[in-house]
């Protein structure tokens, strides 16, 4: 599947809609899910045009994976968010059809303040 500069997170990353930002660096951009499933729903992009999961492992370089995996790990520590307590938390991505993914640019959900429901179901 082509990459669709018109998904609403490249919007985002054009800066022609507005997000709430949590955390930033120079590969990726972390912000609140405007639908949140959990107390504390955050969703973790690459700045890089990737359209899903398999798109990014295959396809992005070192620097863009550490810089998306590190900002991952400041979203769980970073204070106020809602994961620093050492309580866990649910990371997770949809992906293509099957998995039910919405919005066609990779995005790692990171959730928690409050115990998980089942997987599937
Ligand atoms: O889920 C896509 C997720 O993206 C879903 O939880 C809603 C969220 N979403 C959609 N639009 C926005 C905006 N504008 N800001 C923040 N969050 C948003 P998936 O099914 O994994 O593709």
């Amino acid at each position: 599947m082509a990459y669709d500069d018109s998904n609403i997170f490249a919007r985002i990353l054009r800066g022609e809609i507005p997000n709430d930002t949590v955390a930033e660096n120079d590969h990726a951009l972390a912000f609140r899910d405007i639908a949140p499933k959990a107390p504390s729903h955050v969703l973790v992009i690459p700045k890089g045009r990737y359209v899903a999961f398999d798109d990014f492992a295959a396809n992005a370089s070192e620097a863009e994976i550490a810089g998306f995996m590190r900002l991952c790990a400041q979203v769980c520590a970073l204070e106020g968010v809602g994961l620093e307590q050492g309580n866990g938390f649910r990371a997770i991505t949809n992906a293509g059809h099957d998995g039910v993914q919405e919005v066609p640019h990779f995005h790692l959900h990171i959730m928690g303040g409050s115990i998980m429901g089942p997987m599937i179901g």
